[in-house]
């Protein structure tokens, strides 16, 4: 009679494995935003773009106005910070408003 020795590890898991602490990072990434500005150009009438703050961007006519002053007296102004796609329709929005006015006024958006 021939006698096999068996160990322990070759018949049960006994969990004996080093446990690695390796946490894996929740990769949820925020969408990048970008700010929607608006330049001034010695044309486009005052009203006019007060008219379009309030009807694009939903402000109010005091803060229309108080962002119309801004562009004219500084060049540009950030309108709003939205997700690309906000951002893209806004700026389209507003492009093809000011075109169909035949005013040059001009709206761009940049990531933040
Ligand atoms: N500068 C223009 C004027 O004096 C007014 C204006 C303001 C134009 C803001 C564009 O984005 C603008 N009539």
């Amino acid at each position: 009679m021939t006698f096999t020795p068996t160990y322990m590890s070759d018949k049960f898991d006994d969990d004996s494995d080093v446990s690695l602490a390796v946490k894996t990072k929740p990769k949820t990434k925020r969408p990048p935003l970008y700010k929607v500005m608006l330049l001034n150009d010695d044309y486009t009438p005052m009203e006019f773009v007060v008219h379009v703050l309030e009807r694009f961007f939903g402000l109010t006519n005091t803060q229309a106005f108080e962002i119309m002053l801004t562009v004219h007296k500084k060049g540009l102004a950030v309108v709003g910070v939205f997700s690309h796609e906000i951002a893209e329709t806004k700026v389209s929005q507003v492009m093809e408003f000011a075109n169909r006015n035949q005013h040059p006024l001009q709206c761009t958006m940049e990531k933040e």
